[in-house]
């Protein structure tokens, strides 16, 4: 069996999509996310242009070989747009080799390890008592874990707190918007958060924090501290990540969990972050991370380090990248807990999937191989559309940490 062939289809139903579809000479098709939030024109060209003529007359079967001369073969290594492009092609080889075997992937990885995957949606909110509202609607739906977040006292808007409730889009704009950022405001209404929460809705619940990396590692000790009476499930992206000895610091002053990686796109972002035990959860994903080989390999490294998973899901991750994640989630010996921010009904339809959500649970489809698909006709009724996220500036005008 060889391949035939190798197309990039762009789609933009609510929100850019960008997907690698490999047929094979045998008619067997797979498909694989390749989606970078605001730059998913560069992963397009860098498939179209550099890696799909590659692929014609390879052998599907030989998915390590493959990643291999993608990443070795370039001379250029890592990089968001590079491991995009080839977690595209590692995603869709293994959708093949799951329909050959006639098995779903995570079959192929060593089968289940746990029943469902347990999944946090995201509670937002202007106000706390906003929050707390939303928090109520996950539990009814059966959620086990939240990410609270809420808006800073005197600042327009806030990253991570949408209009929309229960669909959240964070790439707002044709060109980037702008929002101010106070750290002090910040660090004062946080604390008041989770002690609502915890007041509300007691300790069995699940509570995640997302920081968006704009602290400094003090800054992000002494919040960690403050929180631990609540018993925070984790904070994630205290700070910018680019200096992995800045969380020994955080260490030194919090036992709050920490978590962080929705940016790394390799194994050698993180590798000292596990290998000194300086984070408690990995949230690298198959898209961003060089597909489920590579994300394999950091997990594995991250179980002989006491480190869980946490993947990343957030709808500019397509239900092509949350279909290969929950294979993965559910057989890695070392999962900790699935990010699921729910797609649109427009996004649902263009990505028809098989995995479903009961209980606080995730499950992975049973199809052979991943379990999605993309409906070519429809993907092609909504042309891209330019969005980006949002800038954020300190109040006296400085470009602040993302
Ligand atoms: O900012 O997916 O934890 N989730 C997040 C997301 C990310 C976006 C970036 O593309 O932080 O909302
Ligand atoms: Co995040």
């Amino acid at each position: 069996m060889r391949i035939t062939d190798a197309k990039v289809i762009v789609t933009s139903p609510g929100r850019n999509f960008v997907t690698l579809k490999i047929t094979t000479s045998d008619g067997v098709t797979g498909i694989g996310d390749a989606t970078l939030n605001g730059r998913e024109l560069a992963v397009a060209s860098y498939l179209r242009d550099h890696v799909c003529p590659l692929l014609i007359g390879r052998d599907p079967a030989r998915i390590e070989d493959t990643w291999q001369y993608l990443y070795r073969g370039a001379y250029w290594r890592r990089g968001p747009v590079t491991m995009t492009a080839i977690a595209a092609v590692d995603t869709a080889l293994w959708d093949i080799k799951g329909k050959v075997a006639g098995l779903p992937v995570y079959q192929l990885l060593g089968g289940r390890s746990r029943e469902g995957v347990t999944v946090y949606g995201h509670a937002n909110g202007e106000t706390v008592p906003e929050v707390l509202d939303e928090v109520a609607k996950y539990v009814d739906l059966g959620y086990r874990a939240v990410r609270v977040q809420c808006g800073v006292p005197g600042l327009d808007a806030t990253y991570g707190v949408s209009q929309d409730k229960m669909f959240y889009e964070p790439a707002d704009a044709k060109l980037p918007s702008e929002a101010t950022w106070s750290t002090e405001r910040y660090l004062r209404v946080v604390p008041e958060l989770f002690a609502a929460v915890r007041d509300r809705f007691g300790f069995d619940l699940h509570v995640l924090h997302d920081i968006h990396h704009r602290l400094t590692p003090i800054e992000a000790g002494g919040l960690g501290s403050r929180l631990e009476e609540y018993a925070p499930f984790w904070l994630e992206d205290p700070v910018p990540a680019e200096l992995q000895e800045g969380f020994r610091l955080i260490r030194q002053h919090t036992t709050a969990p920490i978590a962080v990686g929705e940016v790394f796109n390799s194994i050698w972002d993180c590798e000292r972050l596990i290998r000194e035990q300086l984070i408690d959860y990995i949230r690298a994903t198959v898209v961003h991370a060089g597909g489920i080989t590579h994300l394999r390999r950091i997990f594995d490294l991250a179980a002989l380090h006491h480190v869980r998973t946490g993947s990343h899901g957030a709808t500019d991750l397509s239900p092509v990248c949350m279909s290969a994640a929950l294979h993965l989630d559910i057989a890695v010996p070392n999962f900790g807990i699935q990010e699921y921010m729910r797609h649109t009904e427009a996004t649902d339809e263009v990505f028809p999937h098989g995995y479903r959500f009961a209980d606080g649970y995730l499950h992975p489809s049973e199809e052979p191989g991943l379990g999605v698909d993309i409906d070519e006709k429809l993907a092609a009724r909504y042309p891209y559309e330019a969005a980006y996220l949002p800038v954020n500036r300190l109040m006296d005008g400085s470009v602040h940490s993302w």
